[in-house]
């Protein structure tokens, strides 16, 4: 068991942890509404904890996949994740705070063009995302092997690696560059503000005065 230590933390600052990529450049702009802004130029820093213009928070700059383990164990009391990544992750450790509303996309089973819908035998699934379509193919009744790949998954049914795929799609351009088309949706997808279930009772004055400024910077653009 690991000890989160939170006794020799400062109860009087944050740590955020924030994905880098499409989900920080969705995230920095909302943070900037409330008064938090880098003091330095995250997309381009070597540097992965970064100061911002509140001297109470402090921002940690990690992979997608790695946001809700650094919340999970307390490294960070909050981060900011796709709920793609939650549902992967299991919440274990997490309470979701804030639906942000970016960074919008679905969850989708995809196959070639030339199939018109899936096989009725068993199937062989590529994806990321295996406890979502392992999830999915189960209440559809449907017997299927997952094989987990970390990228390019739209390669997997071209080169007869899988019947079908289970991937993000936003404007559905990179299924079509490959040849490929959506079929179902497995998840409507958004950007998520979540907590460690521990500094959410040590903080939560902290915590829930952000969470108060952010989703009225959230409404005020629905
Ligand atoms: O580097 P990594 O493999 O982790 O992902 P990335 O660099 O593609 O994305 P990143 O790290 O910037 O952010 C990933 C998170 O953004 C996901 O966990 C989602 O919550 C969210 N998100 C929203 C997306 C997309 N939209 C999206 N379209 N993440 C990825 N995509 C990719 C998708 O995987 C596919 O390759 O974009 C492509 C599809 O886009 P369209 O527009 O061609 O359909
Ligand atoms: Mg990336």
């Amino acid at each position: 068991m690991i000890d989160n230590n939170f006794s020799s933390r400062p109860t009087d600052s944050l740590v955020i942890a924030l994905a880098k990529g499409r989900i920080l450049k969705q995230t920095l702009p909302l943070f900037e509404q409330i008064g938090i802004v880098p003091t330095e130029d995250v997309a381009h820093s070597r540097k992965l904890m970064i100061a911002t213009t509140n001297p109470k928070i402090k921002l940690l700059i990690v992979r997608t996949t790695d946001a809700p383990t650094y919340v999970q164990y307390g490294a960070a009391d909050l981060g900011v994740s796709g709920r793609d990544t939650l549902i992967e992750h299991g919440y274990t450790g997490i309470f979701e705070m804030l639906d942000l509303g970016i960074a919008r996309c679905k969850l989708m089973t995809a196959v070639l063009e030339s199939v018109a819908h899936l096989p009725e035998k068993r199937l062989t699934v590529a994806t990321k995302y295996v406890n979502s379509a392992r999830k999915h193919f189960a209440e559809q009744g449907v017997h299927a092997d997952i094989i987990k790949l970390y990228g390019s998954m739209e390669l997997a049914p071209i080169v007869g690696l899988a019947d079908c795929i289970v991937d993000l799609v936003d404007t559905g351009n990179t299924l079509k560059a490959n040849g490929l088309k959506p079929l179902d949706t497995v998840l409507e997808v958004s950007t998520r503000l979540i907590v460690n279930r521990v500094s959410l009772k040590m903080k939560t004055d902290l915590i829930t005065q952000l969470v108060a400024d952010l989703r009225t910077v959230v409404s005020s653009r629905e």
